[in-house]
């Protein structure tokens, strides 16, 4: 967000706007505003105040009642407000309305959300998804009062005699768009070649899956000794980094910190951080990090299985750590028992409960990635490439008898290799 910066070189004061609809559970919208001023904190904006209010029926206009607009307008310009940021999508027209009416900048928490990703982004790939999901957003948005379009209007005259502004800015955006897509899939052709390269190496694969700040990278940095950024902010990570564990019986795993998840991500965030994401729909099985410390805990736990389903990655083996006991009081990791039975607890931090995670994912391989052998006949290649789709083929050699492979295949995909085992994994040490 250079531009709320720039103009007047000191930092914005944002008013927010919480929204308690009758359809959210009691205490919702509370606790989305809670998490917007992090998120707004994170950006750099000072906060000059909040409301919650209290949305019976939704108006097209504004979203909020007449009435309500004017109240918190004016609330907002005495707290000496610059943006007035509201926790809940606004459509393009209700933006530009509330823009109107206010004369100041109006933001939605989509588009703090894709700002700070923004901040954070890093890495080529990184930059190409955010700024592609930031031209989407602004796409149906360019006849708001207040743009981000400066930058790409300083670059000359496009567009011919006769068009109107907004016409030439919408098409200066929408090649904009195209250009990102072409960027990105060049990007993403070469993150396509190294997984195919790692898929090949028969070494098991495990994402590290979480709220954001749930402590995914002190995790990863725990586990592999790794030195990813670990921050008390929200999104310190966009990038994942892969590091190798290595683990008792001579077992490999191959470890990926990935991005954080958030209640209401932009679903074209969703959508732009797919490829990167792609380490979790191909990750052999996945470790879920809980704050226990988060009083929002639980709805935590449901917003992730929530993004892992829309990526289709909720039913691959999952391993529910809960992080930070060692701040957490007795009562806290009580109470959060019921959420996941069966999950570990750990210090990400002090190590604490570490061990034990790692006992859990020695076996958990060697339960449904054992070492197996196969003989598939000589004419089933279709065999074969499916195979090659769901595990990991270490050796593969035509003898008179058939095709002899081995390798390690997850069970959930037993009956693609199942009718062609001669030599099934040991069954691993109990514990
Ligand atoms: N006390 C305590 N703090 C922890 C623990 N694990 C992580 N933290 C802190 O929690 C904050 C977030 O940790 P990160 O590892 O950056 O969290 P993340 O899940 O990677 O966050 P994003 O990348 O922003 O999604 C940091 O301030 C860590 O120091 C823990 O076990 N105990
Ligand atoms: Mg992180």
């Amino acid at each position: 967000m250079a531009e709320l910066f720039d103009k007047n070189k000191r930092i914005l004061n944002a008013y927010l706007i919480g929204v308690q609809t009758s359809r959210m559970p009691s205490g919702e919208g509370a606790e989305l505003l809670a998490e917007l001023r992090e998120l707004v904190d994170t950006l750099g904006l000072a906060i000059a105040g909040s409301v919650l209010v209290n949305l019976r029926s939704p108006t097209s206009t504004f979203l909020l009642g007449r009435g309500k607009v004017g109240e918190v307008i004016a609330q907002a310009k005495s707290a000496g407000a610059d943006v007035i940021v509201i926790d809940e999508a606004l459509s393009p027209a209700q933006q530009r309305n509330w823009e109107e009416e206010s004369k100041l900048a109006v933001i939605d928490r989509q588009e703090v959300i894709l700002e700070v990703f923004a901040d954070h982004a890093h890495t080529r790939e990184a930059m190409l998804q955010v700024e592609l999901a930031r031209q989407e957003y602004f796409l149906p948005r360019l006849k708001r009062a207040w743009t981000h379009l400066s930058r790409q209007r300083g670059r000359g005259s496009l567009g011919g005699e006769g068009e109107t502004q907004l016409e030439q800015d919408r098409r200066t955006v929408r090649d904009r768009i195209a250009h990102l897509r072409s960027d990105l899939a060049g990007v993403r052709q070469q993150r396509g070649v190294q997984r195919q390269r790692r898929l090949r190496v028969p070494v098991s694969t495990c994402a590290i899956v979480g709220y954001t700040n749930a402590g995914k990278s002190c995790l990863l940095n725990r586990l592999t000794g790794a030195r990813v950024l670990v921050e008390d902010r929200l999104f310190a990570t966009l990038d994942p980094t892969t590091r190798q564990l290595a683990l008792g019986n001579n077992q490999k795993v191959l470890v990926t910190d990935t991005v954080g998840f958030i209640r209401r991500l932009p679903h074209g965030l969703v959508e732009a951080f797919k490829a990167t994401l792609e380490e979790v729909v191909f990750a052999d099985f996945l470790i879920h990090v809980l704050d226990v410390t988060n009083p929002n805990v639980a709805r935590h736990h449901v917003t992730t299985l929530g993004v892992l389903a829309e990526l289709g990655a909720d039913r691959k083996t999952i391993l529910t750590v809960f992080n930070k006991i060692d701040i957490a009081d007795p009562a806290t990791l009580e109470s959060v028992r019921l959420l996941a039975p069966g999950a570990l607890y750990v210090s990400a931090k002090t190590g604490a409960g570490i061990d034990k995670l790692l006992e859990h994912c020695t076996n958990l391989i060697a339960r449904e990635f054992g070492a197996t052998e196969l003989l598939v006949p000589p004419d089933r290649y279709d065999v074969i490439a499916r195979l090659y789709e769901v595990g990991h083929i270490h050796a593969q050699e035509l003898r008179d008898d058939g095709i002899h492979i081995q390798g390690r295949f997850p069970v959930a995909q037993s009956a693609v290799f199942a009718p062609f085992v001669v030599r099934a994994p040991l069954a691993p040490a109990a514990g």
